[in-house]
């Protein structure tokens, strides 16, 4: 089969809970607090996935993790029944459904071994998101054991590295050499900056990428809550969408990707018409920018687009002119959106032939749907911030992740 882009979603786990630990990120922290929705955060998700799947996108997924995460709380000298409050709260974080946050994949076109690289995000600036990566280079070294693939250990600390949600890729075609953009933070005025250069400059050099650019992320994005960069910018083949103020430096960057792909279309969303408020509230560029199999684009994008009338009156205009995004599918992921994850945030992009993928990790309707029936027979209905030091429930997570696993005939992941 030829190459195509897959997009790998995170299912939403059974521990999806609002602790609000994500600092920088307005969504966490307006809802920390609150009683989530487990079950109805991953059947939105599941939904996601099938319409894509309908568009005739091929779709992959990655499981939850394990837990609490005992192992992390053990190195940090507890168990579940001893871990201080906020400890637990980190070790129970289903975080790792924003699979854009999961790696950094360079396709085979781009690199110098003719390899795909993907390299795990160490995602060390937030304690809950910290202890992710073990988890997901198990899954990333199963799902891609094929040769055609180079899977790297994370860079280590203290160098951010918050993987595919800070890096786009540019190319005429998915299978054509593409350029890649790595989009570091320094500072976010009250907010910390969470990908380091220095991690995005090893990411490239390990991947052997020939045709990389490192672009700084503007100072008052990360301030205005764009923890990162996916949350005002979004590419796809030859197209960037991108919010006027996304990036620190735009001229120098628009015209350093000019002269590496002059056949870039950059759509770019001005102030004057979306603040950058409201491109964060409305999480209008955390939309999935795909090429449809008849060759147009669609974006996407969060219901929350929808609601807010001067982004999607921006958008429609859009739309109904000449460029290149021709279609807005809005998806309901409201649950995953109450904790600043929006539609690209639950999916890692992966270029590359389907055959050489682990087909545990593939998904169609069928399998899909025996998805569905353990999430809707397992996963707790809600969470109270109360009951996250509740053994039960720890106990119910525990299950339904092992059912899930068993069905999927994943046991190596256990
Ligand atoms: O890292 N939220 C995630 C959202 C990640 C979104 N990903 C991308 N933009 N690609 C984060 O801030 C909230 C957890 C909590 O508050 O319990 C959280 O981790």
């Amino acid at each position: 089969m030829a190459v195509v882009e897959i997009n790998f979603d995170g299912l939403i786990g059974p521990s999806h809970n609002y602790a609000g630990l994500s600092l920088g990120n307005l969504a966490s922290a307006k809802n920390a607090g609150g009683t989530s929705q487990p079950r109805s955060a991953a059947l939105q998700g599941i939904a996601k996935m099938r319409a894509n799947i309908a568009l005739g996108l091929t779709q992959g997924v990655f499981l939850p993790q394990s837990r609490p995460d005992r192992a992390w709380l053990a190195s940090l000298g507890c168990a579940p029944e001893t871990a201080p409050v906020e400890l637990l709260a980190n070790a129970l974080s289903a975080s790792s459904m924003w699979a854009a946050n999961a790696a950094t994949v360079s396709p085979a076109a781009d690199t110098e071994d003719g390899t795909c690289h993907l390299t795990v995000a160490n995602l060390v600036t937030m304690p809950h998101r910290s202890h992710e990566w073990q988890g997901t280079l198990a899954q990333l070294r199963l799902a891609f054991a094929n040769p055609a693939f180079t899977v790297h250990g994370p860079i280590p600390a203290p160098f951010g590295d918050e993987g595919a949600a800070n890096h786009m890729r540019l190319s005429a075609m998915h299978d054509a050499p593409g350029v890649e953009i790595f989009v570091y933070g320094v500072t976010g005025g009250p907010f910390p900056a969470r990908q380091h250069i220095e991690a995005s400059r090893s990411v490239a050099r390990l991947h052997g990428v020939s045709r990389a650019l490192f672009v700084q992320q503007s100072e008052e994005a990360i301030a205005a809550g764009a923890f990162h960069n996916d949350v005002v910018a979004v590419a796809n083949e030859r197209v960037l969408f991108a919010h006027e103020l996304a990036f620190a430096d735009k001229d120098s960057f628009y015209r350093d990707l000019r002269a590496l792909l002059p056949q870039v279309e950059i759509v770019e969303v001005p102030t004057a018409a979306v603040s950058l408020s409201d491109a964060i509230q409305s999480y209008l560029f955390n939309a999935q920018l795909v090429t449809l199999p008849n060759g147009g684009m669609a974006l996407v994008l969060p219901t929350e687009a929808q609601d807010n009338s001067r982004v999607w009156r921006w958008l429609s205009e859009m739309v109904a002119g000449d460029g290149p995004i021709r279609q807005l599918i809005p998806v309901d992921v409201r649950q995953s959106m109450a904790n600043g994850g929006g539609p690209a945030c639950l999916r890692l992009r992966v270029v590359c032939d389907p055959e050489t993928v682990d087909p545990r990790f593939l998904v169609d309707d069928a399998t899909l749907d025996r998805i569905e029936d353990i999430v809707a027979t397992h996963w707790p209905e809600t969470i109270e911030p109360g009951r996250l030091a509740d053994p039960e429930l720890w106990h119910q997570i525990g299950q339904a992740r092992a059912s899930l696993l068993m069905a999927l005939d994943l046991g190596e992941l256990a």
